[in-house]
């Protein structure tokens, strides 16, 4: 240790931390790093350093309190849609836009047709909640090609006579197994089909499924308190 030092420094320990971390040897006070001197304030001890997060009206301790802040956010959201259908009337692009337009209103994050408008999902929330929007007038929708992804939140307002309702879960909870089972072996036989019939002449065959789900037998209560189960 040098005499010349105006501080005396007995072990490492005793280095202020922010200093300890340079490879710079501090012969007197000049030379501490000009950040720590330029402070309007002297910092007695580390009580006083300036916590930022304190003030904001939650404290965010870490990741899973944000999350967990975010899924209480949409639970939410997804209730008040439930609570009142009539909220989200409309089919096609117009159902999007007026969901878009509660999303905005209500400060959510989100990203509309990530994968594309004809892609499933039609919006991710928070960059990780998938939402795929359906509208019918009947008792049913239309699936086409596609089916339920496991992890996508369905939510499908149904207008009969005029009243909606909403049936709002979690694609895994929609479908049964068997359902699925069936949609593989109908699937390898659409492909087989595409490699059989090609073109004849000037006629293009193109075999394509315009598959459909029944609405009536799901109880939009129980998937409605599972979808919200999942989000506690
Ligand atoms: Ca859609």
């Amino acid at each position: 240790m040098s005499e010349k030092k105006k501080v005396v420094i007995e072990d490492e320990d005793d280095i202020p931390v922010p200093v300890k971390s340079k490879k710079v040897v501090i012969e007197d006070e000049d030379d501490i790093p000009i950040p720590v001197k330029s402070k309007k304030f002297v910092i007695e001890d580390e009580d006083d350093i300036p916590v930022p997060v304190k003030s904001k009206k939650f404290v965010i301790e870490d990741e899973d309190d944000l999350s967990v802040a975010i899924k209480s956010t949409i639970k939410k959201f997804l209730q008040e849609i439930y609570d009142n259908p009539y909220l989200l009337p409309g089919s096609g692009t117009e159902h999007e836009e007026i969901f878009e337009k509660l999303l905005k209103e209500r400060g959510i994050p989100y990203v509309r047709n990530p994968n594309g408008t004809q892609q499933s999902p039609d919006f991710i929330l928070f960059h990780k909640w998938l939402v795929e929007l359906k509208s019918t007038k009947s008792d049913h929708i239309m699936l086409n090609d596609g089916f339920f992804d496991d992890d996508v939140i369905y939510i499908i307002s149904r207008t009969k006579k005029s009243q909606i309702d909403s049936i709002i879960a979690l694609g895994k909870d929609v479908y049964i197994d068997d359902e699925k089972e069936a949609l593989t072996r109908f699937r390898a036989d659409i492909r087989r089909l595409r490699k059989v019939y090609k073109d004849v002449r000037n006629l293009f065959l193109y075999p394509r499924a315009a598959n459909r789900y029944n609405l009536n037998s799901l109880d939009r209560v129980l998937l409605f308190d599972a979808l919200k189960t999942g989000l506690e």
